[in-house]
């Protein structure tokens, strides 16, 4: 099975799945090996190497292992309640962004940026990267969120540890449509 499909079902496995539970939710790692064990239901191949490939491999920084290699874990991106991930709380720039479809529109600006399954809304740090997310979901469009205001008017705002900034929730008065200069 090539890797971009263990990757897959690796992503599943560590940021959503409830049954069997193998995530602690204390950091959110898992033990590396039951990993594998699962991960040969759907390869056999998969080893340690393989998971070792995955990770440093991978565009985003998805995963990363402990220090022994004996645990990994998905730095964001958890639907599974409760896990906590510890993560900074840098200054922001004056401007982040929040990369949608079209058709989410009018329930956004009346309800504001919800985290909808995931824990958290997650927010790009370029319009760029913000339209391929919006693109996952149909005709993207892009948010320009007030980040600084956020922050400074009470709001928490984090940065995971590959560097996606991340927030419970945005509501509508801190963002407006973004077009591109
Ligand atoms: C939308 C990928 C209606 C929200 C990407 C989004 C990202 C609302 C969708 C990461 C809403 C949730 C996350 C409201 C929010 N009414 N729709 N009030 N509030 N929404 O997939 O941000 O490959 O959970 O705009 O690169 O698209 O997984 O979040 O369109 O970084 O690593 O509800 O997933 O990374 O969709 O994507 P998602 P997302 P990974």
């Amino acid at each position: 099975m090539e890797l971009k499909k263990i990757s897959i079902k690796l992503a599943f496995l560590l940021r959503h799945c409830r049954e069997p539970q193998y995530i602690d939710l204390n950091g959110g790692w898992a033990s590396v090996s039951e990993i594998i064990k699962a991960l040969r239901g759907y390869s056999k191949d998969v080893d340690l190497s393989v998971l070792e490939q995955i990770v440093a491999e991978d565009e985003k920084g998805r995963y990363s292992f402990d220090e022994t290699h004996r645990k990994i874990r998905a730095n964001q991106g958890h639907s599974i309640p409760g896990v906590i991930i510890e993560m900074e709380q840098p200054e922001p720039p004056e401007f982040l962004y929040h990369g949608t479809a079209t058709r989410f529109l009018d329930s956004i600006f009346k309800e504001g940026i919800k985290s909808q399954k995931r824990d958290y809304v997650h927010i790009s740090k370029d319009y760029e990267t913000a339209v391929t997310v919006g693109s996952r979901h149909g005709n993207p469009i892009v948010l320009k969120i007030r980040a600084k205001d956020f922050v400074n008017e009470g709001h928490e705002l984090y940065i995971s540890p590959n560097g996606v900034w991340q927030a419970k929730y945005v509501p509508p008065e801190y963002f407006s449509i973004c077009y591109p200069e």
